[in-house]
């Protein structure tokens, strides 16, 4: 069925005037879709849940629903105390009454309300910017703190569990097709050689958790810099959005990962991968930012991982890229056959360099979590 149909199954008055793609989104299909009445106009956001990646894209749909009710009720609670108008996107239900629309080719469909007057960026803008980013994502974590991790179903087992990636890239390496690639080229082999060097790292946050220094909590599992909404007129952060990986795990894999993301201002995609490095001052203002949020249920043992947290999600995301390389492309969108290939690099370039400022990064840290 045509998304223009499928359009039409989302309980919104007045009639669809336009259907655009929109965001970057490496898994899902995104779409803009206008309605118009006589006397106004309703913009929502419709997509299709990649279900070669999503095995259950109906638990997503409870998870949105609870995640959100919690987080609005707080909201709303707080708003007499807060210095903006924080957000979060909701459902929109179909019209029999349903969180989600399976087309007659076993798509599904769903649909969410645009966090509208905001937009959000591939790369950090300022450090003001950086600043606002880890504001939203310690306030997202500072209200899912109160809710019982279990509340939320694992629709994806095994996302952000590095050594869980590790075993599925060794699986990998064995097929006839990953064979070919590392025996035809260099470059690939080269990046094999970066994963063995740093396999026993590859638990160190699982480590820490099996040995009760951390623990299991709610995580938003995507929080990159492109999924925090700013507000046009204020410049500031007021949501975080594409809430389809918020799972039970570990709160470190989201601080890394915003950090990974913000702080290589080439993005994710350069062509110029000699340019990608860490960025400190960025660095330092979202840590900043996070921590006004954070500093109410962040542990000591918490702090003491939040280094590794950035070098690991850094190294797990080029793993992931590697991997789905060398399985041909199976998971990640591609518009080329070696596109897995570069971001792995680009990701890989960047884990050395957030290695090479380990002292200055944990200067950073530990000055904003000692509030100096
Ligand atoms: C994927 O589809 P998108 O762009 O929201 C991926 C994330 C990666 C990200 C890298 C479910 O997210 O884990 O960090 O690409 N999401 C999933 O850009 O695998
Ligand atoms: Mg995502």
């Amino acid at each position: 069925m045509k998304p223009v149909k499928i359009a039409e199954q989302f309980d919104v008055a007045g009639q669809l005037a336009s259907m655009q793609p929109t965001g970057s989104g490496n898994v899902n299909d995104t779409y803009l879709a206008v309605f118009r009445t006589h006397f106004s106009e309703e913009r929502i956001i419709m997509q299709r849940v990649n279900g070669h990646v999503f095995a259950q894209p109906e638990w997503i749909m409870e998870n949105l629903s609870i995640l959100t009710n919690h987080c609005h009720k707080q909201m709303q609670a707080e708003s007499g105390s807060a210095d903006r108008i924080w957000q979060l996107p909701r459902i929109v239900p179909c019209r029999n009454g349903q969180d989600y629309f399976r087309d007659e080719d076993g798509g599904f469909w769903r649909a969410l309300t645009l966090i509208a007057s905001a937009s959000s960026y591939e790369t950090a803008q300022s450090a003001e910017h950086a600043r606002e980013v880890g504001m939203v994502l310690g306030q997202f974590h500072r209200m899912v703190s109160t809710m019982n991790p279990l509340s939320l179903r694992d629709t994806l087992p095994g996302f952000h569990e590095t050594p869980k990636y590790l075993a599925k890239y060794d699986e990998v390496l064995k097929t006839p097709t990953a064979q070919e690639l590392i025996e035809s080229s260099l470059e690939v082999r080269t990046l094999v050689k970066f994963v063995e060097e740093r396999r026993e790292f590859a638990h160190i946050l699982e480590n820490a958790l099996a040995a009760g220094e951390l623990k299991t909590r709610l995580i938003h599992g995507d929080p990159k810099v492109s999924n925090i909404m700013i507000d046009d007129d204020t410049g500031k952060g007021t949501a975080i959005i594409d809430l389809d990986t918020a799972k039970p795990g570990l709160i470190h894999y989201d601080f890394g990962d915003a950090l990974r993301s913000l702080c290589n201002r080439e993005g994710e995609e350069t062509k110029d991968i000699g340019k990608v490095a860490f960025d400190l001052d960025l660095c330092e203002a979202f840590v900043r930012g996070y921590i006004e949020f954070a500093k109410g249920f962040l542990t000591e043992n918490d702090k003491k991982y939040l280094y590794d947290s950035i070098r690991l999600i850094t190294f797990e995301l080029g793993l992931r890229f590697f991997q789905d390389h060398l399985a041909g492309n199976v998971y990640f969108k591609v518009k080329q056959p070696e596109q897995n290939l570069h971001r792995a690099k680009i990701q890989f370039k960047l884990c050395e360099s957030i290695e090479t400022r380990k002292r200055q990064i944990k200067e950073v840290l530990a000055q904003a979590c000692n509030g100096q």
